[in-house]
């Protein structure tokens, strides 16, 4: 009897309107339409208790949880999720994550007096992505993709920061792509889906890996 093949674990980062969200939501359907099973997650999960006190941390800037206490409740929202993404590729799921550890490392150690040491060791252990993609914008494409939300963080010093710390992981982590978002979403999505399908095959009769920085 042969044994089933495990689902891949993709993640897409990237600034802020760089095209995540659109891309991880067609990923998905178009693995569906080609009977690939597949799932969407996006951290935070603000659906959970801990979720919870995410979204009232980002929505509301009077919540005044210091940044070490926000960075561990971030990290807990993708710990407490293991489990269920453990079953889903076990049973041969894809799974499509909209943000993951690294944009917890990003954001938190943009902020003063938050070192990368500090930011990455909560992470370690959690399922580690079989490839990650970088959605890069060109410096005037993101010029052109206006306005920011009001949430916490939605401002160009701290996206900018972010970035070059994205940057800093692509170049030293084994699992990351730079993809370049300036083109139309279905040019951006071609490349992402032809690169995935080649992926989950790769990695279909592999164990699932941790985590470690
Ligand atoms: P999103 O729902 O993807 O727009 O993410 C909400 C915001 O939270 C966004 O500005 C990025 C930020 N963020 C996502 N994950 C983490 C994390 O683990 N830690 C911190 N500090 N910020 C995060
Ligand atoms: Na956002
Ligand atoms: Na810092």
């Amino acid at each position: 009897m042969s044994k089933i093949k495990r689902g891949a674990l993709i993640v897409i980062e990237g600034v802020d309107r760089s095209g995540k969200s659109t891309q991880c939501k067609k990923l998905v359907d178009t693995l569906l339409k080609n009977k690939i099973p597949a799932v969407l997650m996006n951290f935070p999960d603000r659906t959970t208790v801990i979720g919870r006190l995410i979204n009232e941390y980002l929505t509301n800037k009077k919540c005044k949880l210091n940044d070490q206490a926000i960075h561990l409740l971030f990290s807990a929202n993708r710990w407490e999720n293991v489990e269920k993404m453990k079953s889903l590729l076990n049973n041969g799921t894809t799974l499509i994550v909209d943000r993951y550890s690294y944009s917890g490392i990003a954001f938190s150690s943009s902020k003063k007096d938050m070192s990368t040491e500090w930011c990455k060791a909560p992470e370690n252990g959690l399922i580690k992505p079989d490839l990650v993609f970088l959605l890069k914008l060109s410096q005037e494409e993101a010029a052109r993709r206006t306005g920011f939300g009001d949430e916490r963080y939605e401002n160009t010093e701290m996206q900018e920061k972010v970035s070059n710390i994205y940057s800093a992981f692509a170049k030293e982590e084994d699992n990351w792509q730079v993809i370049d978002a300036s083109g139309t979403v279905d040019e951006v999505h071609n490349e992402l889906f032809a690169t995935i399908v080649k992926k989950i095959t790769e990695v279909s009769d592999l164990p699932l890996q941790q985590l470690h920085f």
